[in-house]
Protein backbone atom coordinates (compact mmCIF):
# COMPACT_ATOMS: atom_id res chain seq x y z
CA UNK A 1 0.00 0.00 0.00
CA UNK A 2 0.41 3.50 -0.34
CA UNK A 3 2.27 3.35 3.56
CA UNK A 4 4.97 1.09 2.78
CA UNK A 5 8.44 2.44 3.27
CA UNK A 6 10.20 2.75 0.00
CA UNK A 7 14.23 2.45 -1.10
CA UNK A 8 15.88 4.96 -3.32
CA UNK A 9 19.33 5.72 -4.25
CA UNK A 10 21.06 8.47 -3.47
CA UNK A 11 24.81 9.74 -4.47
CA UNK A 12 26.74 12.66 -3.68
CA UNK A 13 28.67 13.86 -7.10
CA UNK A 14 32.45 14.50 -7.21
CA UNK A 15 31.58 18.66 -6.95
CA UNK A 16 29.50 18.00 -3.75
CA UNK A 17 32.04 16.10 -1.96
CA UNK A 18 35.33 18.63 -3.18
CA UNK A 19 33.19 21.31 -1.84
CA UNK A 20 32.22 20.05 1.56
CA UNK A 21 28.74 19.83 1.26
CA UNK A 22 28.38 16.15 2.67
CA UNK A 23 26.79 17.23 6.29
CA UNK A 24 24.72 19.66 4.81
CA UNK A 25 23.41 17.26 2.25
CA UNK A 26 23.10 14.48 4.92
CA UNK A 27 21.46 16.79 7.37
CA UNK A 28 18.82 17.64 4.54
CA UNK A 29 17.80 14.29 4.18
CA UNK A 30 17.81 13.00 7.85
CA UNK A 31 15.75 16.27 8.31
CA UNK A 32 13.15 15.17 5.52
CA UNK A 33 12.32 12.02 7.49
CA UNK A 34 14.80 9.50 5.38
CA UNK A 35 16.80 6.95 7.08
CA UNK A 36 20.47 6.25 5.82
CA UNK A 37 20.18 2.50 5.30
CA UNK A 38 23.75 2.09 3.67
CA UNK A 39 26.65 4.77 2.68
CA UNK A 40 29.49 4.06 0.59
CA UNK A 41 32.48 6.31 -0.83
CA UNK A 42 33.95 5.28 -4.02
CA UNK A 43 35.77 6.33 -7.21
CA UNK A 44 34.26 5.76 -10.37
CA UNK A 45 36.57 4.53 -13.02
CA UNK A 46 35.00 5.29 -16.98
CA UNK A 47 33.87 1.67 -17.17
CA UNK A 48 32.02 1.93 -14.20
CA UNK A 49 29.87 5.71 -14.56
CA UNK A 50 29.21 5.02 -17.96
CA UNK A 51 27.60 1.59 -17.58
CA UNK A 52 25.39 3.49 -14.38
CA UNK A 53 24.35 6.36 -17.08
CA UNK A 54 24.21 4.28 -20.02
CA UNK A 55 21.15 5.39 -20.95
CA UNK A 56 22.89 8.89 -22.21
CA UNK A 57 25.95 6.67 -23.69
CA UNK A 58 24.14 8.09 -27.54
CA UNK A 59 23.87 11.42 -25.89
CA UNK A 60 26.75 14.31 -26.68
CA UNK A 61 27.00 15.37 -23.22
CA UNK A 62 28.00 11.75 -22.55
CA UNK A 63 31.81 11.93 -22.80
CA UNK A 64 31.84 15.39 -20.64
CA UNK A 65 29.07 13.27 -17.76
CA UNK A 66 31.83 10.49 -17.19
CA UNK A 67 34.68 12.79 -17.14
CA UNK A 68 33.31 14.95 -14.39
CA UNK A 69 32.04 12.20 -12.53
CA UNK A 70 35.41 10.31 -12.57
CA UNK A 71 36.99 13.36 -11.33
CA UNK A 72 36.75 12.72 -7.59
CA UNK A 73 35.21 10.26 -5.35
CA UNK A 74 31.35 10.14 -5.03
CA UNK A 75 28.95 8.90 -2.04
CA UNK A 76 26.46 7.04 -2.48
CA UNK A 77 23.74 6.10 -0.24
CA UNK A 78 20.38 3.71 -0.04
CA UNK A 79 17.76 5.85 1.59
CA UNK A 80 14.35 4.22 3.01
CA UNK A 81 11.00 6.56 4.04
CA UNK A 82 7.33 5.97 2.43
CA UNK A 83 7.09 7.36 -0.97
CA UNK A 84 11.00 8.12 -0.98
CA UNK A 85 11.36 8.09 -4.74
CA UNK A 86 9.37 10.91 -4.87
CA UNK A 87 10.46 12.72 -2.42
CA UNK A 88 14.29 12.66 -3.00
CA UNK A 89 13.50 13.41 -6.40
CA UNK A 90 11.52 16.79 -4.84
CA UNK A 91 14.17 17.51 -2.17
CA UNK A 92 17.28 17.63 -4.93
CA UNK A 93 15.32 19.78 -7.36
CA UNK A 94 15.56 20.06 -11.38
CA UNK A 95 18.53 18.63 -13.23
CA UNK A 96 19.84 22.10 -14.27
CA UNK A 97 21.29 23.94 -10.69
CA UNK A 98 21.20 26.96 -12.55
CA UNK A 99 17.44 26.85 -12.82
CA UNK A 100 17.14 24.89 -9.60
CA UNK A 101 18.64 28.35 -7.77
CA UNK A 102 15.73 30.47 -9.49
CA UNK A 103 12.49 27.91 -9.60
CA UNK A 104 13.33 25.99 -6.72
CA UNK A 105 15.85 27.87 -3.97
CA UNK A 106 15.46 25.40 -1.09
CA UNK A 107 16.34 22.51 -3.34
CA UNK A 108 20.15 20.97 -3.06
CA UNK A 109 20.67 21.10 -6.13
CA UNK A 110 20.04 25.14 -5.70
CA UNK A 111 22.41 25.05 -2.64
CA UNK A 112 25.49 22.76 -4.19
CA UNK A 113 24.94 22.93 -7.59
CA UNK A 114 26.57 24.52 -10.40
CA UNK A 115 25.28 24.29 -13.61
CA UNK A 116 22.62 21.15 -15.62
CA UNK A 117 26.08 19.27 -15.75
CA UNK A 118 27.61 20.02 -12.34
CA UNK A 119 24.20 19.06 -10.47
CA UNK A 120 26.24 18.08 -6.99
CA UNK A 121 23.66 15.35 -6.64
CA UNK A 122 21.60 12.14 -8.23
CA UNK A 123 18.45 10.69 -7.41
CA UNK A 124 16.92 7.78 -8.87
CA UNK A 125 13.89 8.65 -10.94
CA UNK A 126 11.55 5.74 -10.67
CA UNK A 127 11.02 2.75 -8.22
CA UNK A 128 12.42 0.65 -11.39
CA UNK A 129 15.85 2.79 -11.47
CA UNK A 130 16.43 2.65 -7.80
CA UNK A 131 16.12 -0.52 -7.81
CA UNK A 132 18.83 -1.07 -10.63
CA UNK A 133 20.86 1.65 -8.75
CA UNK A 134 20.88 0.40 -5.27
CA UNK A 135 22.22 -3.51 -6.55
CA UNK A 136 24.50 -1.51 -9.28
CA UNK A 137 26.56 -0.13 -5.98
CA UNK A 138 25.27 -2.39 -3.16
CA UNK A 139 25.96 -5.63 -3.30
CA UNK A 140 23.59 -7.39 -0.66
CA UNK A 141 20.68 -5.64 -2.52
CA UNK A 142 21.30 -7.01 -5.90
CA UNK A 143 19.17 -10.33 -6.73
CA UNK A 144 22.19 -12.01 -8.56
CA UNK A 145 19.83 -11.56 -11.87
CA UNK A 146 22.16 -7.88 -12.57
CA UNK A 147 25.47 -8.32 -12.12
CA UNK A 148 26.41 -5.93 -9.43
CA UNK A 149 29.38 -3.42 -9.83
CA UNK A 150 30.82 -3.65 -6.44
CA UNK A 151 33.93 -5.48 -6.66
CA UNK A 152 35.65 -3.13 -9.30
CA UNK A 153 34.69 -0.31 -7.66
CA UNK A 154 37.66 1.43 -5.24
CA UNK A 155 36.17 1.70 -2.14
CA UNK A 156 37.54 4.00 0.52
O1 LIG B 1 17.97 12.43 -13.42
P1 LIG B 1 18.73 13.71 -13.54
O2 LIG B 1 20.14 13.61 -13.01
O3 LIG B 1 18.01 14.90 -12.98
O4 LIG B 1 18.85 14.03 -15.10
P2 LIG B 1 19.09 13.09 -16.35
O5 LIG B 1 18.86 11.64 -16.03
O6 LIG B 1 18.31 13.67 -17.49
O7 LIG B 1 20.63 13.29 -16.69
C1 LIG B 1 21.62 12.61 -15.98
C2 LIG B 1 22.81 13.53 -15.79
O8 LIG B 1 23.39 13.86 -17.06
C3 LIG B 1 22.45 14.89 -15.17
O9 LIG B 1 22.41 14.83 -13.78
C4 LIG B 1 23.55 15.77 -15.70
C5 LIG B 1 23.82 15.22 -17.07
N1 LIG B 1 23.07 15.93 -18.11
C6 LIG B 1 21.77 15.77 -18.43
N2 LIG B 1 21.44 16.55 -19.47
C7 LIG B 1 22.55 17.21 -19.82
C8 LIG B 1 23.60 16.82 -18.95
N3 LIG B 1 24.84 17.32 -19.03
C9 LIG B 1 25.09 18.20 -19.98
N4 LIG B 1 26.32 18.70 -20.09
N5 LIG B 1 24.13 18.62 -20.87
C10 LIG B 1 22.84 18.16 -20.83
O10 LIG B 1 21.99 18.54 -21.66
Amino acid sequence: GSAEKEKTFAMIKPDGLSGNYTDEIKNAILESGFIILREMTVRLDEDTAGKFYAEHSSRSFFPALVKYMTSGPVLVMVLEKVNAVADWRALIGPTDAQKAKVTHPHSIRAMCGQDLEKNCVHGSDSPQSAEREISFFFEEFSSGAVGSKHDELLEF
